[in-house]
């Protein structure tokens, strides 16, 4: 159990294209089982939450239309009314919390969004109650991020950088937001959260873990690529649930394929982090 590592559906259903999707996430449960931990990708299939999806389970997932995109709030609907699911980062560790898994790796966490009154993803207020290690490539450059940091910051989420001392910026491996607490190895992320523990201090610990360097987008770039797909969801009226996998293709159209060839390479590296931190959880002891 120990050695687990939770993966979202969300990405696969909503977040990539078709055919790719299905072989990231079994991408990403190898990058997991190369690097010591049991990957569980988790999902809700006909009612049913299943902790552990097998390969054709995820392809299901990944090749139907009308898959829902829940968070915590709606997994007692998708359960209620049997229907298919695909869990974004809070359902995922609210279904791991449960589960006791304590180790998730997904690409970029929800956050506030930008220029929209209101939209902030439940994945902050999981993340402020759950406490396992979310590793994330920091999260998209679509959200506000100063808000969001601040967000996390008043949530209690502990943030901590990988082997950098800023808060990487998804497809960015740098950006101009600086983060104060870094960690240099896995052991370290395990020690914060068994302290997390060992005190009683509820929450989780966010590894943001820049995306490799030979795959990083040019951050102005990518400030341009952004605006202007902000600005096709407004023109298209697009909101809530929909507007992260409206951006993320968007993105794609605009950069010729370069987000998402990014948004791979990010996805496994988090995924082998994620290994290798729950390999060392479960050597433990
Ligand atoms: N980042 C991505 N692709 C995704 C997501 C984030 O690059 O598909 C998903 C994750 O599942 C995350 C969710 O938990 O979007 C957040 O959605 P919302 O902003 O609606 O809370
Ligand atoms: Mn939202």
């Amino acid at each position: 159990m120990k050695k687990d590592v939770a993966l979202e559906s969300t990405v696969i259903a909503h977040g990539l294209p078709k055919g790719i999707n299905f072989e990231t996430a079994l991408n990403m449960e190898r990058a997991v089982r190369e690097n010591g931990g049991t990957p569980r990708t988790i999902g809700i299939l006909g009612g049913e939450i299943v902790v552990g999806l097998t390969n054709e389970q995820i392809k299901k997932l990944g090749m139907a239309s009308n898959v829902l995109k829940v968070g915590t709030a709606e997994i007692a609907y998708a359960t209620a009314m049997k229907r298919d699911a695909a869990t974004t980062v809070s359902a995922t560790m609210a279904i791991s919390r449960t589960s006791g898994i304590s180790v998730l790796a997904t690409g970029g966490i929800g956050g506030v969004h930008r220029d929209i009154d209101w939209d902030v993803s439940q994945d902050i207020i999981e993340l402020s109650r759950t406490r396992m290690i979310v590793v994330s490539a920091g999260v998209k450059s679509i959200l506000d991020v100063p808000k969001t940091l601040e967000f996390l910051e008043t949530f209690g989420v502990t943030i901590v950088a990988y082997r950098t001392d800023c808060f990487p910026l998804f497809h960015c491996s740098k950006s101009p937001y600086r983060i104060n607490l870094t960690i240099n190895s896995p052991e370290e992320a395990v020690q914060i959260l068994k302290e997390k523990e060992r005190l009683g201090i509820e929450g989780g610990v966010l590894v943001a873990n820049p995306i490799p360097e030979a795959d990083s987008m040019n951050f102005d770039e990518l400030s341009t690529l952004i605006e202007s797909a902000l600005k096709s969801a407004e023109t298209n009226g697009i909101s809530g649930k929909a507007l992260t996998p409206y951006l993320l293709s968007r993105l794609a159209e605009l950069s010729d394929g370069k987000t998402l060839d990014s948004n791979i390479s990010l996805l496994i590296n988090n995924a082998a982090l994620g290994g290798l931190i729950a390999a060392s959880f479960g050597a433990e002891q």
